[in-house]
């Protein structure tokens, strides 16, 4: 039975700890509830025969009916590239050979330009609501490991993904990170650290915060971008030293926000330059840019990226942008050309307006000179094939963005974010107020005292214009009547301190009427919580859910409500990461027949037959399945 294979594998013969036990094996656990599991996709499946998909956010069906094509790449003989293994080759290779600091010296030797891909990351949660699953990442894994092998890295994980990927995708984060690793060993994995706040909305307890990049770093990250939402150093700090200690590649970062070239704002090259040796003191590997709306124009790009490259010759500089106002393509060239070493880019179908400038778009500009980034376009345009078919697919989450937005300068709103408030906005039906929540937005960020906007910051910027728009009130009522209104609860946060310290203080006396005598921070937030007793989660966890792994409490620590919420939905459908999207997302035609494969070898061959007639007494209906050739069948609630 199962016990006695629990007892006897190699792993757990060997001593190895009962948590990581769990996490580098989870097919013995497979096997105890392996019946279970196609009863439980049922379930899943049979709900969205009759009832629909509900996954927060979707609008429609996927365009996209098809099966989808995966590329074949060819090799500059012509000879088709065995893509049934991942290519092993990669700059991840001396990172894991010779740590960070080698790797970081080897990219400032490296006499082309670089790219990171954001595919994985940042693109989907700028043009689809962070909604790309693991299934669909997965399926084009090996092809990605040799058509990009020169990539610096691929940014895969962090940011808002792992909230997105167990709130509303019902995925397990880590579990996406392990499977994805094992499919691309030579590409180093990039994620998004939100500093001190990991990848939650405000601050956590130091402690969780190096327990959670452990983690990270244990099932597959490498290098880690770690950016603080107000260019805080001290809540920089945090982050910067967990990904010390855990052995990670650190790119400190910094928030590029405003116009550097324009005399009247308040973020000039004297402040990023004070930033810039602050993150140097603290010995981090590679410096990050962070460009999150898309404001760094070319020019400022120029000066920026030489000031820093003339003082500090030795140090990798990695630029990010939005290209919201169009101008992302022109900026990363420009910041090449300056003397940085890697640009960020997506695959071109989902690169552009509020997501990264286009991979062939940068490449194409780079021809003819010694910058060329290393990789074949033939592969680059392979791969986007399978995107192109995949931005169908996920259609349904789309914001139907047109085309840039020029006003992106003024309102400063990050991509993700600018998508985001787009689609909410015509959801509500407040397509006509948009432009009036563009400038609430403008006018927020000055009544906050013009802070850098970036998660968690862009938020209360934007919940306080939703706020103010909602209510009709203007900069002036705001401060005039500080002291009755009922702030959004992220503008309070924000105010008492919880998302550190921003640059030239808090704006008085709107916080002080705020807050209406709440507490107020004036040092980082982590001095004064209580660190998280692990003992004590763990012990909780296991008597919830029986054996835990430590990502299990790191994602509970991060988002406690949500990992719960989580689990409950597992309970009930099972692990539906296996289920193909276009099943996830709506009902197959009757007869359509799909293949899942619950494990490695183990497919469902699947077929509906027949949704029955909704029963008056129950308010349910009948769905017959056919299941390997056998007809199966499931009671489901009608919610209609
Ligand atoms: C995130 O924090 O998720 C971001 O993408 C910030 O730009
Ligand atoms: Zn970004």
């Amino acid at each position: 039975g199962f016990l006695t294979t629990l007892l006897t594998h190699p792993t757990f013969q060997a001593g190895s700890c009962w948590t990581t036990f769990i996490d580098e094996t989870p097919e013995l656990f497979d096997l105890v509830g392996s019946q279970n599991r196609a009863q439980k996709l049922l379930a899943y499946l049979g709900d969205v025969a009759v009832n629909g998909s509900s996954i927060k956010g979707q609008v429609g069906e996927p365009k996209f009916k098809g099966d989808i094509v995966i590329p074949t790449l060819y090799d500059d003989d012509g000879n088709k590239i065995d893509t049934s293994v991942p290519c092993t080759k990669g700059w991840r290779q001396i990172i894991l050979e010779e740590g960070p600091k080698a790797f970081a010296k080897a990219v400032r030797n490296y006499k082309g330009s670089l790219i990171m891909d954001t595919t994985w990351r940042d693109a989907h949660q700028s043009l689809l609501a962070t909604r790309v699953r693991t299934i669909d990442i997965l399926n084009i894994a090996k092809e990605t490991s040799h058509a990009l092998h020169n990539l610096y890295s691929l940014e895969c994980w962090g940011g808002a993904t792992f909230d997105v990927a167990m709130r509303f995708l019902y995925e397990d984060p880590w579990d996406r990170l392990r499977k994805m690793r094992k499919l691309v060993p030579n590409i180093p994995f990039q994620m998004l650290l939100r500093g001190a706040n990991g990848v939650a909305y405000a601050s956590l307890p130091d402690n969780a915060i190096d327990h959670f990049v452990d983690q990270a770093k244990k099932n597959g990250v490498d290098i880690f971008r770690v950016f603080d939402a107000l260019n805080d150093i001290d809540q920089l700090e945090v982050g910067i030293r967990a990904v010390q200690k855990a052995g990670g590649v650190c790119e400190g970062t910094v928030c590029y926000s405003g116009d550097m070239l324009n005399p009247k704002k308040k973020y000039n090259l004297e402040y990023y330059m004070n930033l810039v040796d602050k993150l140097v003191a603290l010995d981090i590997d590679v410096l990050g840019i962070k460009d999150m709306a898309g404001v760094l124009k070319p020019q400022a790009a120029t000066i920026l990226i030489s000031s820093i490259r003339k003082k500090y010759p030795d140090l990798p500089i990695h630029v990010h942008t939005h290209d919201s106002a169009g101008t992302g393509v022109a900026s990363m060239v420009a910041c090449i050309m300056a003397g940085a070493d890697v640009v960020d880019a997506a695959t071109d179908s989902m690169s552009g307006m509020t997501s990264q400038p286009s991979i062939n778009a940068i490449m194409a500009c780079l021809d003819g000179t010694d910058k060329t980034p290393g990789l074949n376009p033939q592969h680059v345009r392979a791969l986007d094939s399978y995107w192109s078919q995949l931005r169908l697919l996920y259609s349904p989450f789309e914001a139907h963005l047109t085309g840039p937005d020029p006003e992106v300068y003024e309102h400063e709103i990050p991509g993700g974010q600018l998508t985001n408030m787009m689609f909410q906005a015509s959801q509500l039906g407040l397509g006509s107020q948009w432009a009036e929540t563009k400038k609430a937005y403008e006018q927020a960020n000055q009544l906050l005292g013009d802070i850098v906007k970036v998660t968690p910051t862009s938020k209360v910027v934007g919940d306080l214009a939703q706020f103010m728009v909602s209510n009709k009130l203007t900069p002036e009522d705001v401060k005039a009547r500080a002291s009755e209104l009922d702030f959004p609860g992220s503008v309070l946060e924000f105010f008492e301190g919880m998302m550190g310290q921003p640059y030239g203080g808090f704006p008085e006396p709107l916080r002080t009427n705020a807050l209406r005598g709440r507490r107020k921070l004036d040092k980082r937030p982590g001095l004064f919580l209580e660190p998280v007793d692990f003992a004590k989660v763990r012990k909780e966890l296991t008597r919830k859910y029986g054996p835990v792994s430590e990502c299990d409490v790191a994602s509970y620590i991060m988002y406690p409500k949500v990992f719960e919420d989580y689990k409950k939905f597992v309970a009930k459908y099972g692990d539906l990461s296996v289920l193909p999207t276009k099943y996830f997302l709506s009902r197959p035609e009757i007869g359509e027949e799909f293949h899942v494969e619950l494990e490695k070898g183990k497919v469902l061959i699947l077929k509906l037959l027949a949704v029955g007639p909704l029963s008056e007494n129950t308010g349910q209906r009948e769905v017959f399945y056919e299941m390997n050739g056998e007809v199966r069948q499931v009671t489901v609630d009608d919610k209609k």
